[in-house]
């Protein structure tokens, strides 16, 4: 377990790669002394990348970066901040303005700030996603770079700031590409911009950047930890959590490092009783707080064991939404809603499709019961063989365990959706996985989307050789959707070659909110209800089957769905509209699940 967690610290220290020319990530913001810069920002729309590149197609720090006023009209310029509109900071740029709802590019933010800071301390600008490339200066000069769309990064400004007024400069380009992670063709809206919270974090010369407490996967009574400081380093951290009695001091190597276990026996976080410790971390003038939960996860042959004892997944499916206008989400209130109607769905877990969702997110299933299956955008056709495409993949992937890593109730990390199988395919999501299993230290479930078989006429399994890769036999299955109508899930009977743990990441089908009639008839609340009537009577005839997350929780954009009046750029497989009405399919699915509560409880 030590050279474990050690190698994961390691890991993400490495700074600089083409993906995050970043600051190391400083985690748990919510425990820092922090300053917010959201808030309404200025904006230049940018098709053309004029402010970045030259006639020649030379990038340039010197254009829109510079942010000059314009007020000498014997100076040729051509742009300025002043005069264009306002953009609100967090936010997808698509839905703030009519004429950038199908935008993709470039589009440059500005705002001009005036902190408080103290010189004798150390000031990070922190962002908690922005999609998709990154660029950012701060007073004319430029910090750095980022790509990924849902990952959070920071720049380290210590120094750079100035006395009264600081201009911060921020492009973000939403181009698809087909070597990005994801690439050109996904089923969900490419909402552009800076789309969370970002936020001037001042912390000590020397401070904790990062830290993980994890209950042991193979001893109840033991919480296994690491600290990382960074700067001139103090010699000890403490390590408190009062309602345990535990007070800690441990010596930190001179690189900031110390890795060790502690003897507790906290009372394990689960869905029926989430209890969260409070938990204090002091290293020389550096004090952070969090709350943390401490559970076990481990499958046994089809069982899947939380701190022992079985559980079935009751989930959902959820995409990054706003509950009741559909641009991207990222506040507490929107997870309060959208985790709300899982939780009256009877639900005790939660995928959150198809991207590391916003940290209230998970903090908020967090304190609620909620398990939850994180992801990362491999979706459908990744350039397996490209090595760029894996660096940028793989980096995601540790930016968000960074992030998320003391989030007991994440059990899931899931590598990739429905990928087309060869074997460059098996290779990436093998380094992928062992990645995972890496960075995490071993405390959390490892799977991904795959896809069905018909393997004999009516009888259904999963044949993929990236199974052997995967701690649960996870897949999606549109049974009575796109493989044939609602009567074939009564034929279908199921059969797996290995005894793991059956997990069916997606079903279900589309229904219009109010549009009733024959249950024949597609895209009728009636088909929906019927669909998931007979699929859940499936789900009862499935062996090993340790729970689901249909598709979805609610209807979303998607550029992909043109139907009108029934789609209207919405996938209509929400089981709640995109106005927060609840579909006839949604009570057939609480009712199912209030059943399966029944049968196995939550502990
Ligand atoms: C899938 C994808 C999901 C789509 C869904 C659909 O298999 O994983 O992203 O939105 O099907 O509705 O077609």
């Amino acid at each position: 377990m030590k050279t474990l967690l050690v190698s994961a610290a390691l890991a993400i220290c490495a700074i600089g790669s083409a993906y995050a020319d970043t600051a190391p990530l400083i985690t748990n913001l919510p425990g820092r002394h922090t300053v917010s810069l959201d808030g309404k920002w200025r904006s230049i729309v940018d098709p053309f990348e004029n402010g970045y590149y030259d006639y020649r197609l030379n990038p340039t720090d010197n254009g829109y970066a510079q942010d000059l006023d314009y007020n000498d009209p014997t100076k040729l310029q051509e742009y300025s901040f002043e005069d264009d509109k306002s953009i609100d900071v967090p936010g997808d740029w698509n839905t703030q303005r009519p004429e950038l709802y199908y935008y993709e590019g470039t589009l440059w933010y500005r705002t001009r700030f005036t902190p408080e800071f103290d010189p004798a301390k150390r000031q990070f600008i922190h962002f908690g996603a922005a999609n998709y490339e990154t660029i950012v200066w701060l007073n004319g000069e430029r910090l750095g770079s980022h790509t990924g769309g849902f990952t959070p990064f920071n720049f380290e400004v210590t120094g750079k700031l100035r006395e009264g007024e600081n201009s911060l400069v921020v492009k973000v380009d939403n181009k698809r590409h087909p070597e990005a992670v994801p690439t050109v063709n996904a089923d969900w809206w490419n909402y552009g911009g800076i789309t969370r919270p970002v936020t001037l974090v001042e912390t000590p010369t020397s401070f904790i950047r990062d830290y993980s407490l994890q209950l042991s996967p193979t001893d109840k009574n033991r919480i296994d930890c690491y600290v990382q400081t960074d700067g001139n380093q103090p010699e000890s951290v403490l390590i408190e959590i009062p309602e345990l009695k535990i007070s800690r001091r441990e010596s930190l190597s001179p690189d900031g490092y110390a890795s060790f276990s502690l003897k507790a026996k906290p009372q394990r976080w689960s869905p029926a009783h989430p209890k969260l410790y409070d938990v204090r971390l002091i290293a020389g003038n550096d004090t952070i707080t969090d709350r943390i939960g401490f559970r076990t996860i481990r499958t046994d042959g089809t069982r899947l064991l939380l701190n022992d004892e079985e559980i079935f997944c009751r989930g959902i499916s959820i995409h990054e939404e706003r509950p009741y206008d559909s641009g991207r989400a990222w506040s507490a209130e929107h997870a309060a809603t959208l985790l709300g109607w899982a939780k009256e769905m009877g639900c005790n877990f939660v995928r959150l499709a198809h991207y590391p969702h916003n940290e209230n997110m998970v903090r908020l299933a967090e304190e609620m019961g909620l398990m939850v299956w994180s992801e990362i955008p491999v979706y459908w056709t990744i350039h397996w063989e490209n090595p760029d495409t894996y660096a940028n993949a793989s980096n995601q992937l540790s930016e968000i365990i960074t992030r998320d890593r003391n989030r007991c109730n994440i059990i899931i990390w899931s590598i990739a959706n429905e990928t087309p199988r060869s074997e460059a395919r098996r290779q990436f999501l093998a380094n992928l996985a062992a990645e995972a299993r890496k960075l995490d230290g071993g405390t959390r479930l490892i799977g991904a989307a795959m896809e069905k078989d018909e393997i004999r006429p009516g009888v259904m399994s999963v044949d993929d050789p990236l199974e052997d890769q995967l701690d649960i036999i996870s897949f999606n299955e549109y049974i009575g959707w796109y493989d044939g109508d609602s009567e074939k899930c009564d034929r279908s009977e199921w059969e797996f070659k290995t005894q793991k743990p059956v997990f069916i990441s997606e079903f279900g089908g589309g229904a219009l909110y109010g549009l009733h009639g024959d249950p024949a008839h597609r895209f009728t609340e009636e088909y929906q209800e019927d669909l998931y009537q007979r699929h859940t009577r499936m789900l009862d005839r499935i062996p090993g089957l340790a729970g689901c997350t249909p598709w979805i929780l609610k209807d979303f954009r998607s550029p992909r769905r043109h139907l009108p009046r029934i789609q209207d750029d919405f996938n209509r497989k929400g089981l709640i509209s995109d106005k927060g009405e609840r579909k006839k399919a949604f009570y057939v699915m609480k009712d199912w699940y209030d059943k399966k509560a029944k049968e196995t409880p939550d502990k």
